[in-house]
């Protein structure tokens, strides 16, 4: 789906702001048709930004069921006879959207973005009630998925297997924007390089929508990062040839822009038509990045260039404002990075803001780009407290949770496919991997991510509990994705043995498989301003030491293609007596200041840049 912008023939008004809002504490909105009448409120909210702890009252950070955003929209009065389009990018994790009283949009899952084509139900120049139904409710048919437990006096609380705060609300901008009738749907850009490398292939392939779409010509021209015109093609697929081409490539992000114009199917007026050229009927710039992916042995190769990654899994976790986004913690958390000498992060577990992707293209960040697939693990049970004894069948994974988890992948890759900092899809987080039921639940999600884009290496991350020894599904993937706590949750304070542990089952993964092994999460919960001497556990100097082990083995074996600390900072999870005011696994604090363990990162990755990092 694409990220909508305003240009010539379009235009784009935000509904980021304040709504008033309402808890829908007894479950009866929908059925009372809240949506008819301004919300009978005192509260209001501020879009985008999690609800839960905005609010100094704790009914409404655990109320398990919907909330209602409501606020009044006017149509810009220059859209008479223009498609209308309202468009949200994130609303976690169940939306009802209403148009005055007309439902116009349902969605499922709280990270990808979903819209409704209004112009029906509008009038441009008059106002209109958007009502949003929020829920934040985690089933077996949703991903991720979770329980809802209801007592005796109707008290609703929910559980989940996955460690991070189930935050909810508006996460993401809201939109309102305007396209001609015959407007561009979808743009795909696939690149290569020719001959001797210098020049660069780009496939592309439109998709025209609305009534006659199919008369209307198509162009499209490719911009260089001044804005030269570098090729040219005609039709709604073709390939333009970029010569002397420069690459996007880690730590350079260099960005073409793929002008896309749909003309006008009798030369009529339109955008363009004064400049003496044919009119321009629709118009949508796509940027995209020049560079290959491969996996090659043991060698994950970008450009044709080994690539080992230095990050962290991240979460999209501050506070006030939970998982809402925010540009300047995003800038802040990406100049983090960057000090730090991170060329790579894994959006774990779920989506990131477009904005954030955007920002990783520009500046040559390199992405493994997650659905929200995690928490599929039975074996969790005694962590999270909850009761499923076995993973795959109807009590848990069951038929829904796959259909919920097919529509995940295939949101996240229409809306991520065009994206050059995307290197890796990871479908899932540490599901159960071992179980009679993995590999035919896995078989066709992998060989579905695969059709979906072939270009790009699929892989899943692989839980500790299921080694290669007992896992039965990593050979379907492309890359070896491993989370292990040698040091924390086992072998805890007895570093020596973890060294030993994680060298003999890193050595086994690679004569298993002999594909790149990438080690997704390693790290310690620490407590900034807790020092120790010994090997403590918590200490600043035993995060800093777990990690310089790891390193040390990760420098012993040749499969190694990257390591991703877990986490960059410490962020909200649920209640647990394993977590004291959320989980402090991360480098830097919350609020974003770096304990011991960053610096030492910092001296590993400003130093071990490779070629392809320089
Ligand atoms: C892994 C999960 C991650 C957790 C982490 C931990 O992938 O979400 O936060 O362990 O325990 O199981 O810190």
């Amino acid at each position: 789906m694409l990220k909508p912008q305003d240009g010539p023939t379009r235009e784009l008004v935000s509904l980021d702001g304040l709504y008033a809002f309402a808890v829908d504490s007894s479950g009866v909105g929908v059925r009372e048709r809240w949506q008819d009448a301004p919300l009978a409120t005192p509260l209001e909210m501020a879009v985008p930004a999690s609800y839960n702890d905005v609010f100094a009252d704790p009914a409404i950070r655990s109320h398990v069921g919907r909330v209602w955003y409501q606020r009044e929209v006017r149509v810009p009065r220059g859209w008479a006879g223009e498609r209308i389009v309202l468009r949200f990018a994130s609303v976690t994790h169940g939306a009802k959207v209403f148009v005055d009283s007309a439902l116009v949009a349902e969605h499922q899952g709280g990270y990808t973005p979903f819209e409704a084509d209004i112009t029906s139900h509008v009038t441009a120049g008059e106002t209109f009630r958007l009502t949003v139904a929020v829920s934040n409710e985690l089933t077996q048919s949703t991903i991720p998925p979770g329980s809802i437990a209801e007592d005796a006096a109707g008290r609703r609380t929910q559980t989940y297997m996955h460690d991070f705060y189930n935050y909810a609300g508006i996460h993401r901008s809201v939109v309102l924007y305007s396209t001609p009738a015959v407007h561009v749907e979808d743009v795909t850009v696939v690149t290569g390089f020719d001959g001797d490398g210098t020049t660069a292939t780009v496939d592309y392939a439109v998709v025209v929508a609305g009534e006659g779409a199919d008369i209307h010509p198509v162009r499209v021209r490719v911009l260089d990062a001044e804005g030269t015109q570098v090729g040219a093609a005609e039709g709604i697929s073709g390939t333009v040839a970029i010569p002397d081409v420069v690459r996007w490539q880690p730590g350079r992000g260099y960005l073409y822009r793929l002008v896309v114009e749909v003309l006008a199917h009798d030369g009529g007026s339109g955008a363009g038509a004064a400049a003496g050229g044919p009119a321009v009927h629709d118009s949508y710039t796509q940027t995209f990045g020049v560079r290959t992916v491969e996996v090659r042995g043991t060698d994950f190769l970008i450009n044709g260039e080994p690539f080992y990654f230095t990050g962290f899994g991240m979460h999209e976790d501050h506070g006030t404002i939970g998982k809402g986004h925010s540009g300047a913690h995003m800038v802040n958390d990406f100049s983090l990075l960057e000090w730090i000498g991170a060329n790579s992060f894994r959006t774990s577990h779920y989506p990131y803001a477009e904005e954030v992707m955007d920002y990783a293209d520009r500046h040559g960040i390199v992405v493994i780009d997650e659905t929200p697939a995690v928490g599929l693990n039975a074996d969790f049970a005694g962590f999270f407290g909850t009761g499923a004894k076995k993973t795959y069948g109807p009590e848990f994974v069951n038929g829904e949770t796959a259909a919920a988890h097919r529509q995940v992948i295939e949101e996240l890759i229409a809306r991520d496919k065009n994206h050059p900092s995307v290197v890796v899809w990871s479908i899932a987080n540490e599901p159960q991997s071992s179980e009679e039921g993995a590999r035919a639940y896995f078989e066709p999600l992998a060989a579905l991510a695969r059709e979906l884009d072939p270009t790009r290496p699929v892989g899943f991350v692989n839980v500790m509990f299921d080694g290669p020894d007992k896992d039965t599904i990593t050979d379907l993937f492309d890359v070896i994705m491993l989370n292990r706590y040698y040091g924390w949750y086992v072998n805890t304070g007895d570093l020596a043995a973890a060294e030993a542990a994680l060298e003999a089952e890193l050595r086994a993964w690679e004569a298993k498989l002999g594909k790149p092994i990438i080690m997704t999460e390693y790290g310690a919960d620490t407590l900034a301003g807790f020092h120790s001497l010994y090997e403590a556990p918590w200490s600043e100097e035993y995060q800093a030491d777990l990690l310089q082990m790891y390193h040390r083995v990760f420098d012993r074996v040749d499969a190694m293609a990257g390591e991703h600390v877990w986490n960059f900072a410490d962020f909200a999870t649920s209640n647990g007596i394993m977590r004291v005011d959320g989980n402090k696994k991360g480098a830097f604090t919350r609020d974003r200041r770096p304990k011991a363990a960053a610096f030492a990162l910092r001296r590993r990755w400003t130093q071990n840049k490779t070629a392809s990092q320089a």
